[in-house]
């Protein structure tokens, strides 16, 4: 088995309510850390009015620190928060440790859990991204840590080349990543007939469990954060016989930096494009208001939250009775739209079905559509894809007339192909 690397974890907290909040906050770095499988030997906290411009940390809990990381033999530091580049520079130099920030911690995660290609190169695009900046603070440390903790996936590699090569190797990943994004456009084209659904929330709120369920996948399920890194479709019937395409997105979290986000933009246009978000919350989570705020804070960032948006509270079985009844009703007057299940016990998910199939019938069109008779593949598209209340042939302007109840998305579509067709028909006459 390989030794996990030991490290303190460090967070500064200011303002009036951070004695009272902080608990969480670290609560989360660790388990954070945990996931990018470290040892934490101690956490050190240290309440300031703002934090050091240049040492982030008061310089007498820098020297504690620093005292003790040599007598315990820690070379890595992990912080709560991002640092500048000059911060993380000053306490590496007072500390003679490696420093690892939020951001290069989360990224540290995502190289350890991307799979596919196109995931792996954008991991590897968001740390040199961020990592850019602090390339010579990373080249210290290099001869005496190798391959610890900020330094996985392309880290290593990256560091022995100039800041040139650098460049060049960003230009180069760019380019792949323009040309995964175009086959997903093209793929995602196609499935442009049917009503998109993508499945959002923070990080372990049991997305993917609940995309297992529905879509009867086995995809990658953990009490990890960041499990999933890659979104996946699939499509599948609701009891109304309606086709929908369902979405497994990464999952979100605080203080997700934007780099990181506009490197994440493929797989987030799944988001933006999708007609309904299930917005998945973990109920069980003691700080369940402050991860909704997060994610619809992320979704504002990508430009989602004017999209539909139905709130679901998972894990439901996690509670007990009494405080459930309690929570739920509570939770029912802040977002009286919303559904409770339990994924991993299969509790609620009629309901859900049921809401999803209410939107599908919202986003119908009600209408008659006259499709000339020489439009034949026009006229078995709307049979594919449309609901026929009733059909006739007008003998009289040689067309079929249809009352359909028809995805809105696709009206425009159908009506614009009729009249190409009419204006074509009149400058021919
Ligand atoms: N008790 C309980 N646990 C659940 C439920 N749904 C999911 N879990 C557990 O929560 C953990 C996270 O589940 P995932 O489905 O991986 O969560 P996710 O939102 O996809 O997480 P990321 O991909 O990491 O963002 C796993 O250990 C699941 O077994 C539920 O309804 N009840
Ligand atoms: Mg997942």
């Amino acid at each position: 088995m390989i030794e996990k690397e030991k490290v303190f974890l460090i967070g500064v907290f200011c303002g009036e309510d951070s004695r009272e909040n902080y608990s969480d906050s670290i609560e989360e770095l660790k388990s954070l850390a945990e996931t990018a499988e470290l040892e934490i030997e101690k956490v050190f906290v240290q309440f300031l009015a703002k934090p050091n411009s240049s040492t982030y940390l008061g310089k007498g809990k820098i020297r504690e620190i620093a005292n003790q990381a040599k007598s315990k033999k820690i070379k890595t530091l992990v912080f709560n928060d991002n640092l500048s580049p000059a911060q993380s520079r000053n306490i590496s130099n007072l500390t003679r440790c490696n420093v690892v920030d939020r951001t290069e911690l989360i990224l540290d995660i995502f190289a350890k859990h991307a799979k596919t290609k196109q995931a792996k190169l954008q991991v590897e695009l968001a740390q040199l991204e961020y990592s850019y900046t602090k390339l010579k603070n990373l080249w210290r440390h290099l001869s005496r840590i190798e391959g610890g903790i900020g330094f996985r996936g392309p880290g290593e590699k990256q560091i022995e080349i100039d800041r040139r090569e650098i460049r060049k190797r960003v230009a180069l990943l760019k380019s792949k990543l323009e040309e995964i994004k175009k086959n997903s456009i093209t793929k995602r084209k196609k499935r442009h007939n049917f009503t998109a659904v993508s499945l959002v929330g923070y990080t372990n709120a049991g997305k993917s469990t609940l995309f297992n369920l529905l879509t009867k996948e086995k995809r990658f399920v953990a009490d990890q954060l960041f499990a999933t890194l890659d979104s996946t479709t699939r499509a599948i019937f609701l009891p109304s016989k309606e086709k929908v395409v369902i979405t497994d997105t990464v999952g979100f979290i605080k203080n997700l930096p934007h780099k990181l986000i506009s490197s994440f933009h493929s797989t987030l246009l799944e988001v933006t494009e999708a007609d309904l978000l299930l917005h998945i919350v973990d109920i069980s989570h003691s700080k369940l208001l402050e991860h909704i705020e997060a994610v619809e804070n992320v979704l504002k960032e990508i430009g989602a939250n004017e999209k539909n948006i139905l709130l679901v509270f998972n894990k439901c079985d996690k509670l007990n009775d009494k405080y459930y009844k309690f929570l739920r009703k509570k939770l029912i007057e802040l977002y009286p739209d919303s559904v409770f299940i339990s994924a991993k016990e299969n509790v609620g998910i009629t309901d859900l079905v049921e809401k999803l199939e209410e939107f599908c019938e919202r986003l119908k069109k009600l209408t008659t559509i006259r499709v000339p008779i020489q439009l034949q593949s026009l006229i078995s598209f709307i049979h594919k894809n449309a609901e026929i209340l009733e059909e006739n042939f007008n003998m009289k302007d040689n067309e079929q007339v249809m009352r359909v109840k028809i995805p809105r998305r696709l009206f425009p579509k159908i009506q614009e192909q009729i009249i190409n067709y009419k204006i074509k028909e009149f400058i021919n006459k």
